[in-house]
């Protein structure tokens, strides 16, 4: 292909880091599951305003592209080449006693971590057998998985349109057609192979082959971060006991998007900060210093609604899985003293 062009529209990482000269070292080259530069950046050509706009196709493209995935990876971590990641999934460690019991501000907590096994390529690069394969594999084992685990997967395939808009405006279930992901090959043979496996209290999740394989959730209505986390740690403990993950010791876990590496966690809480809403320069200087993100309630590239909130933590790499959620919840204890004062 020839070097792309790139308008003032464009504003990713990726049209920021690929210069002609990179552009040049890597356009011939591919991984072993024959993943191409062509393929990594056509969501950040596509999608102008993509913030990263850039997916690997497998755990070797992040060797084999470096030159333009170390300088994002750099940028929005905070994570340089030589730096290890370490990883903390024990949450005694976590620092949280709810900082809401009335529950004035937080409406719910939500942390999710993205896995996919080792030796499959990732969703741009998988085939249609594989990420079957995979589906079959990942649902065999959570059909093993007892108490408050517990539940039932249910394919996307076949699911009636009333049932799967209820659970995706209810924050449960990832939407279709995303365009980022789209563009990025991820959606590929919809919706075969896709599915969630929840508990009937719709607790604990596990979306199949989204974004990345596995999407393993643990969310509750309320404030009470520590016991979310704590469900999750279990979880991923269970689903590590069979199965081998993607995982290296410089990038952690390995995903499809380069701002999930390393722990892949995102520790989110949906929060009422009416007066903070028209304060936003205030907003940001908390977001800023805890390393947080902004998104709207309906999930990324969504808008926020009636002064309600998506806030989670920014970094996943580098920092360990506690380091996350501490983040998380340390900043949103700065934003309810902030909106307490106005
Ligand atoms: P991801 O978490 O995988 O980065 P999204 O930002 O698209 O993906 O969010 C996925 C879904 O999770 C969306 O429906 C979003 O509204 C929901 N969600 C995220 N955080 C929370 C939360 N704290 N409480 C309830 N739902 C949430
Ligand atoms: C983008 O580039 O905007 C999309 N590909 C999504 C990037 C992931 N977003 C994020 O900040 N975690």
């Amino acid at each position: 292909m020839q070097y792309p062009t790139f308008t003032k529209e464009h504003k990713s990482l990726m049209s920021k880091h690929l210069s002609e000269d990179i552009f040049n070292k890597l356009n011939t080259l591919n991984t072993s599951s024959f993943f191409t530069l062509e393929q990594a950046i056509n969501s950040g050509i596509k999608n102008p305003d993509s913030g990263i706009g850039v997916y690997a196709g497998d755990e070797e493209s992040y060797k084999v592209f470096e030159d333009l995935f170390d300088p994002i990876i750099e940028e929005y971590h905070g994570f340089a080449k030589d730096d290890k990641h370490q990883s903390n999934l024990d949450a005694n460690d976590l620092i949280a006693p709810n900082p809401d019991v009335k529950g004035k501000y937080i409406i719910s907590t939500r942390i999710r971590v993205g896995r996919n096994l080792k030796n499959i390529p990732l969703g741009p690069a998988i085939s249609d057998e594989q990420r079957l394969e995979v589906e079959k594999l990942v649902s065999k084992e959570l059909s093993n998985f007892e108490n408050d685990l517990s539940g039932t997967y249910y394919p996307l395939d076949g699911m009636s349109e009333k049932d799967k808009n209820t659970l995706i405006e209810d924050h449960f279930l990832f939407k279709t057609g995303d365009r980022f992901l789209e563009s990025a090959g991820l959606n590929k043979d919809w919706p075969k192979g896709r599915g969630i496996y929840h508990n009937d209290e719709k607790t604990f999740l596990v979306w199949i082959n989204e974004e990345d394989q596995l999407r393993i959730i643990s969310m509750q209505n309320g404030g009470n971060i520590k016991e979310v986390f704590q469900r999750l740690c279990k979880a991923i403990q269970k689903l590590e006991e069979n199965m081998s993950f993607s995982f290296n010791e410089h990038l952690g876990y390995i995903t499809s998007c380069p701002t999930n590496l390393g722990t892949a966690m995102r520790a989110s809480v949906h929060i009422k900060l009416p007066n903070l809403a028209q304060n936003m320069k205030e907003f940001e200087k908390i977001t800023n210093k805890y390393y947080l993100q902004i998104r709207g309630i309906h999930g990324e590239h969504s808008q926020s609604e009636d002064g309600i909130f998506d806030i989670s933590n920014k970094r996943r790499l580098g920092v360990t899985e506690v380091q996350c959620v501490q983040d998380m919840y340390d900043g949103v204890v700065a934003l309810i003293k902030k909106e307490q004062e106005f």
